[in-house]
């Protein structure tokens, strides 16, 4: 089954007097392996992240403090958006997203991933992305 970009919730424990805690675990919540974690921040609200697509790797991002607008690209041209504004929202992104990302100046975006860091993994021009139409 073709796999969507879609939101993940994650459970929230706690009260509003002692704070939450949230938890990501492979085989509950997450699907896949995590091989790689690694997060973003200081990013300037008028700098766009992103402008690539993955040939392999599986992704659920969070938005652990501020808030992340994503715009995802499928070489159908079918797009996706995706507003992470709380941080117990998660957002799996399959292979084959071109994405965007645009962040609020405290955001800190998280990412669990699927696969070790590879250049080879990455497709940066985006006419080699929609090239892959067939
Ligand atoms: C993604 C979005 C959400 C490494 O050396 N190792 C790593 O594991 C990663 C992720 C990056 N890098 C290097 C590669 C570049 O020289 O860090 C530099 C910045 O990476 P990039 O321009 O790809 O950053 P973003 O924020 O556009 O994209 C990153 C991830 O690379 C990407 O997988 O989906 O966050």
């Amino acid at each position: 089954m073709k796999e969507e970009p879609h939101i993940i919730t994650f459970n929230k424990i706690g009260t509003p007097n002692l704070g939450y805690i949230s938890v990501a675990e492979v085989a509950d919540n997450i699907p896949f392996d995590i091989k790689r974690v690694y997060w973003t921040y200081f990013t300037p609200n008028h700098v766009e992240r992103g402008n690539h697509a993955h040939v392999a790797l599986r992704q659920v991002i969070l938005s652990v403090a501020g808030i992340i607008n994503f715009e995802l690209e499928n070489v159908e041209g079918e797009v996706f958006k995706f507003t992470l504004d709380e941080p117990n929202k998660g957002l799996f992104v399959p292979p084959g997203y071109w994405r965007k990302m645009r962040f609020s100046h405290n955001a800190v975006l998280l990412c669990m991933a699927s696969l070790a860091y590879d250049e080879k993994d990455y497709i940066r021009n985006y006419d080699d992305f929609k090239a892959l139409k067939k």
